[in-house]
């Protein structure tokens, strides 16, 4: 038996347009992903967030079915175009939706775990340069303070932003993601002010009086191929000040690190730092694979979601990988989360999304199989000291994909988009048991 630290959080995520639908009522505006999947050849099989799993309406029931699978949190995100549809006035009527869902949670003894941003900026700070402006992190410590004076009765735990590597990288970068930008300079200028809006909504919700506040990465582990090869060891330590230590740096040490701020420089003030360097009390990781890296003149490196990278290859995946492509390695997060736990000593750790997309279909035994070989990679990082406090699956349910649409299914329950109809898979029923044993057999 493998058994989690006494009070070990265990739960499920997700993330407003993945999952609400009801883009346009009760006051929603328009967010960036919005524009973007109307924009034909931006998502697979043209499928927009317009429907999605219809969880505005259908919250009830899904809360329920939470409590029926025994799931003691829930990870969902906040719209901010429905609580300011123009990303400054306020829409009450906003907040009551959220207002109503934390209250259901709450009956149903779930614990609401709430992240302020999952990508969906509204259009309207877009329109006045997104996170290429400096305003949009002011906006975001207005719109943190808003949706906590209305929730934060009722919810411990805070989270700024998810992941803004992918804002950042994929929305300016190479434009995968909205707003589909294609341009590494901007995609820099994100990097900075997304930061900066974690640090000024840290400092909103802390003067707030909220109890846990954190921000959610998404970092690698960075290996190089060949780990005698100085060359290609620089390849991956370059990599990893990109996807890692550009944000990990400034919020817990208080600085970028030497060898990637020239990037940003031109866009930090004074004060920032300090800012962005508010101390936090969970750092959230997301963790779905590893990277492999090598030095190979001529290579295209990560394209223009990691500008600077040209001579650095990318290697493909080798082994099992998930209907994403993505290489199933479990190692790779014991291995961040020591990394983390090392380098950056003195901060509780949770797991805010791990989870695979695998076939359709309730019958998901290699789901299954990842989450039980990436729960015992969990296991062994904090019997090697790690202080990692919860883990929280991607996803609940079938969802909206973002680029790839509802083709690529990551849920534990299975959605029909025709019907609406949840049916929990077989993954849902085996975690419910390792949550009930607070562990895993054998
Ligand atoms: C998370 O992002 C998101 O928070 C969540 O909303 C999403 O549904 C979930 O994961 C599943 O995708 O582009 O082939 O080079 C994870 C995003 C995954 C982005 C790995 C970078 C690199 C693979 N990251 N990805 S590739």
């Amino acid at each position: 038996m493998i058994t989690f630290p006494e009070g070990f959080v265990w739960g499920a995520a997700t993330a407003a347009y993945q999952i609400e639908g009801a883009v346009g009522l009760d006051g929603r505006g328009p967010s960036i992903w919005d524009t973007f999947s109307h924009t034909p050849g931006r998502v697979a099989g043209g499928d927009t967030g317009d429907v999605a799993c219809d969880h505005y309406h259908r919250y009830p029931a899904d809360v329920a079915l939470m409590a029926e699978l025994g799931l003691p949190a829930y990870r969902f995100s906040v719209s901010w175009a429905r609580v300011a549809p123009d990303g400054r006035g306020l829409n009450p009527r906003g907040l009551d939706f959220y207002d109503r869902l934390v209250d259901e949670l709450v009956a149903r003894g779930i614990e609401p775990i709430v992240t302020l941003y999952h990508w969906d900026l509204p259009q309207a700070l877009e329109d006045t340069g997104g996170w290429t402006a400096r305003d949009t992190a002011e906006r975001f410590a207005d719109y943190a303070a808003a949706v906590h004076d209305r929730l934060g009765d009722r919810v411990p735990t805070w989270t700024t932003l998810n992941e803004p590597w992918c804002s950042a990288y994929l929305g300016y970068g190479n434009g995968v993601h909205a707003p589909g930008q294609r341009d590494p300079g901007k995609a820099f200028a994100a990097v900075h002010h997304l930061l900066l809006a974690h640090g000024l909504g840290t400092q909103a919700l802390r003067s707030a009086g909220a109890r846990s506040i954190g921000l959610t990465l998404n970092p690698a582990s960075v290996s190089p191929v060949d780990p005698a090869d100085p060359a290609d060891v620089a390849a991956a330590r370059l990599v990893d000040g990109l996807q890692n230590r550009i944000f990990l740096d400034p919020v817990l040490r208080g600085e970028y690190p030497a060898d990637v701020a020239h990037l940003v420089r031109a866009h930090i003030r004074d004060t920032d730092l300090k800012v962005i360097s508010e101390p936090i009390d969970l750092l959230g990781v997301n963790y779905y694979m590893p990277l492999y890296v090598r030095a190979r003149p001529g290579a295209t490196g990560g394209g223009e979601a990691y500008p600077g990278t040209r001579d650095i290859e990318f290697l493909p995946a080798e082994g099992p990988v998930t209907e994403m492509g993505w290489l199933i390695e479990p190692a790779g997060l014991t291995r961040l989360l020591e990394r983390i736990g090392r380098d950056y000593p003195g901060t509780p750790l949770m797991i805010t999304e791990n989870g695979g997309a695998f076939p359709e279909g309730t019958a998901d035994a290699d789901r299954i199989g990842y989450l039980d070989g990436h729960l015992r990679a969990a296991h062994e990082a904090i019997s090697r000291g790690v202080d990692l406090r919860g883990y929280l699956v991607w996803s609940l349910l079938d969802n909206f994909e973002w680029a790839e649409g509802y083709r690529k299914r990551f849920g534990i329950v299975h959605v029909d988009y025709d019907t609406q109809r949840r049916e929990p898979k077989d993954s849902a029923l085996w975690y419910r048991d390792v949550i009930r044993r607070n562990g895993l057999e054998g």
